[in-house]
């Protein structure tokens, strides 16, 4: 074999949001990944990689992989050509919806479709072109709260705020464990040197969580918390700042309403009251109010943890106002906002008043909250709707039976419906259920563009990564899976669909004020971005009106995918800038801090002041993995070896009193559904908390996924999940803090 045939390609990692810039060595004639290293050139990620950096490969080598679609037979799965697939998935969804209304079909949208800039760019087209109010996605089990704070004060969900972890003196984490999943809401590669760097430059890591995790271990103070109780700890803070002079807003101080009004709000909870329910003593939350409030710059951040419980909202909410009362917020060293070099977080019209309730659940009448219906719901619009239930249901890269509550009852939901089609690459525990199974090829054979992963980064930058290996002959990226059944399902031609859409894109580009694409010709830009259909010339429009572009001057300094595609590495665009004031759409221009859609829910926390937890009582919470992403990278090898690591981990004194011993197998009730797990004693666990990670139970047995279920199987933690209690004002899914009994097994 030639070593012509074998070449160098900088790629980012499409597995998580850190996006590390990664080098892998190919053999283009037999189509083998030599090796994948830390890419030392890039200057986001220095060489640092992970472990799951070898997911490009497993995946692209698995013999598991779907790479052909697949049609359920009478005699089982049956491999078809394209036209056929599409055929059969688009008649089956219409069939339904003639007979029985638009609604009838549900769409569920999943997590890789985040890492893939034409899955982003296309799912639009997907989801309108099947007209259903019935949409879903893996945002209302992790962190749709943060959008629905966003949407209510500054008037769009996405303007998210993302620590400025490399600025920042004080580093105040909530429910996250960002040494382990490498971050989230904050793409920023290597995260444990930049902690450390904070703490060299004399700074402070406080970590808040109910176990002692990777992260905390390596910060200055670790803080047990009750599960759930978050919202009540940031209030206790927000009493210390109003009671001890200790609110400055700063320059945001001229634009944000209500303050006085959170000042009463937040009177009932004193770190005294508050102490029986976080199990957080009253003079150190005192103490980190105060510690907070000093810092030269702070920042106050919460994930899964603050998100995914019964408060979710107002404890995201508080983790905002916290930063904002303190002056930390849009400033350097506080939460700040990316600028991503596609535009998609510039200024724009003003937002209309935020309401909820547009259209509603069958069985719960739930309100959807912007533009979603909770996941919780899923399983019971289709199985106890009635006339009105989900007859059918398209799944977009994604894995709800494992991923949303109550599992168990969702994958018996599915098993009847009536007609189900998924966009995936593996037969798993949810797409078994599909009568068609639409693969995408992966990323190693498509060109990629760090769409989302530019809005959430600690410092702005640009990335295009090159395909590697030439795909199958009929093997079809995501986008054109979703242009082809959009297409078929709007009665058109996937060629004249992507037309229109693209024409459209160009059309509302153009012209917006202040960027690089005012005042350009629409004629004289489509001749430039050339006729080449799919999701790099969105990315080449979007680049070169965006706000550093080159405006379509070929010649001009900007930005254009020619100039990305001629370097191998991401470009960095700068320190994030304080741009809040000029990017939010909030109606009039001014923040209302003090939102009713949120505070509406105040009450609710109150009450729960007065009901301390019971001293017995024990509530689940999860963890994230090093080598697990979700549920989805359990069949490869490399990532699947060594002990079993579903375990449940409990505190020495529950495990005492409860009789359990480390290695051997306990039962775990909740609410609605049972499962049996090995035990994992740690006094990493705070007394009254149990934790099991989510995404395992590979046991169906008519999947393929012959590594994952050999290796690590696990249990499905959302078994567990009950799908009734919600985060009241965005309808987020309860997967932490889920009240359980524990016996041996
Ligand atoms: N209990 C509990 N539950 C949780 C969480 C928790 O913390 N605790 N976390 C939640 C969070 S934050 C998330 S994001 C969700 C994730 O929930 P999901 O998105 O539903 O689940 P994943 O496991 O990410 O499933 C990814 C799916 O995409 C498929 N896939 C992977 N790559 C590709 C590709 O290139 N093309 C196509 N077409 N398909 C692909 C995989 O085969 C798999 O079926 O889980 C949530 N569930
Ligand atoms: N290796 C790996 N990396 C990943 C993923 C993965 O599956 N594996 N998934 C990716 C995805 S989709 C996401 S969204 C991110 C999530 O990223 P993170 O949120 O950083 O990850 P988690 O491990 O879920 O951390 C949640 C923490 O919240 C704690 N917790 C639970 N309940 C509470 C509570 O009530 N209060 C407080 N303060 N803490 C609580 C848990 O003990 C846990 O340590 O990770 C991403 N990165
Ligand atoms: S941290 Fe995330 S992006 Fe970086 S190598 Fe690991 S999986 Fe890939
Ligand atoms: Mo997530």
């Amino acid at each position: 074999m030639s070593s012509e045939g074998r070449r160098w390609f900088h790629r980012s990692c499409p597995i998580c949001e850190a996006a590390c810039g990664l080098r892998v060595h190919a053999d283009l004639a037999n189509r083998k990944v030599l090796r994948i290293e830390g890419d030392p050139e890039d200057p986001r990620s220095a060489g640092f990689l992970c472990s799951k950096s070898q997911a490009m490969k497993g995946v692209y080598e698995d013999s598991d992989r779907i790479k052909q679609p697949l049609r359920r037979t009478a005699n089982g799965w049956k491999e078809i050509g394209w036209e056929e697939a599409i055929d059969f998935a688009a008649d089956g969804l219409l069939r339904l919806q003639e007979e029985h209304g638009t609604d009838t079909i549900g769409v569920y949208i999943g997590n890789p479709t985040g890492f893939d800039v034409g899955a982003m760019l296309y799912n639009r087209l997907l989801v309108g072109s099947l007209r259903s109010t019935r949409l879903f996605s893996g945002a209302t089990m992790d962190h749709f709260p943060k959008l629905v704070v966003s949407r209510a004060l500054y008037g769009k969900s996405s303007i998210l705020p993302i620590p400025d972890i490399d600025r920042t003196d004080y580093f105040l984490c909530l429910g996250g464990n960002p040494i382990v999943s490498q971050g989230s809401l904050m793409s920023a590669p290597d995260v444990k040197s930049r902690m450390r760097a904070i703490q060299e430059r004399g700074g402070k890591v406080v970590v808040v969580d109910p176990r002692r995790t990777e992260t905390a271990r390596v910060s200055d103070e670790h803080l047990f918390i009750r599960p759930g109780s978050d919202a009540s700890f940031l209030f206790a803070m927000v009493n210390v700042f109003f009671a001890e002079g200790l609110v400055d807003p700063g320059r945001l101080g001229a634009v944000v309403d209500g303050i006085d009004e959170i000042r009463s709000l937040a009177s009932a909870f004193t770190p005294e009251a508050v102490a029986a329910s976080t199990g957080i003593d009253a003079g150190v939350t005192r103490r980190i109010a105060r510690e907070f409030a000093a810092a030269e710059r702070a920042c106050c951040y919460g994930r899964i943890g603050t998100c995914t419980v019964e408060f979710g909202t107002l404890a995201s909410w508080l983790v905002d106002v916290v930063d904002i009362l303190t002056g930390n917020y849009d400033e350097p060293g506080g939460m700040m906002f990316p600028r991503p070099a596609t535009g998609q977080a510039e200024a724009g019209r003003e937002a209309e008043p935020f309401i909820v309730g547009r259209w509603r659940s069958v069985v719960r009448d739930h309100p959807e909250v912007d533009g979603q219906l909770p996941c919780s719901v899923m399983a019971e619009e289709m199985d106890a709707a009635g006339e009105k239930r989900l007859r059918g249901f398209v799944t977009v890269a994604g894995n709800p039976v494992l991923s949303t509550p109550n599992g168990a009852r969702l994958d018996r939901a599915m098993a009847g419906l009536d007609f189900m089609v998924a966009i995936d690459i593996y037969l798993n525990e949810t797409t078994r259920h599909a009568d068609i199974i639409l693969p995408t090829i992966v990323q190693l054979e498509h060109e990629n563009f760090d769409f989302l992963t530019s809005t959430t980064a600690v410092r702005n930058f640009v990335r295009w990564s090159p395909r590697v290996f030439e795909p199958a002959p009929d093997g079809k990226e995501h986008w054109e899976v979703m242009l082809e059944l959009a297409a078929r399902l709007s009665g058109t031609s996937a060629e004249a669909f992507e037309e229109r859409a693209f024409l459209e894109k160009v059309r509302h580009t153009l012209g917006r004020s202040g960027l690089s694409g005012e005042n350009v010709e629409f004629d004289a830009v489509l001749a430039k971005l050339g006729d080449e259909p799919g999701p790099m010339r969105v990315v080449d429009l979007m680049l070169r009106a965006g706000p550093f572009g080159d405006g379509f001057a070929d010649a001009a300094d900007g930005l254009s995918l020619d100039k990305l595609r001629a370097v191998s590495h991401a470009i960095d665009l700068g320190p994030l800038e304080p741009r809040l004031l000029e990017i939010m759409r909030a109606p009039g221009g001014r923040i209302p801090l003090a939102h009713p859609h949120i505070t509406a829910d105040v009450p609710r926390l109150r009450a729960r002041l007065d009901r301390p937890p019971d001293e017995d009582s024990l509530l689940l919470v999860g963890r994230r993995q090093a080598r697990n992403m979700n549920s989805w990278l359990h069949n490869v090898e490399i990532l699947a070896r060594g002990k079993p690591r579903c375990t449940l981990m409990v505190s020495g004194k529950d495990a005492q009193r409860l009789g359990l011993v480390d290695g051997a197998q306990a039962r775990v009730r909740s609410r609605v559904g049972e499962v049996v797990a090995e035990v994992e004693v740690s006094d990493d666990m705070m007394p009254g908390v149990v934790s099991l990670p989510h995404g395992f139970g590979h046991t169906a047995a008519d999947t393929r996924l012959t590594t994952a279920a050999k290796r690590q199987p696990g249990v499905n933690a959302n078994v567990l999940t009950d799908e009734v209690p919600l985060d009241a004002p965005s309808g987020t899914s309860v997967a932490n803090g889920i009240p359980v009994e524990v016996c041996a097994a």
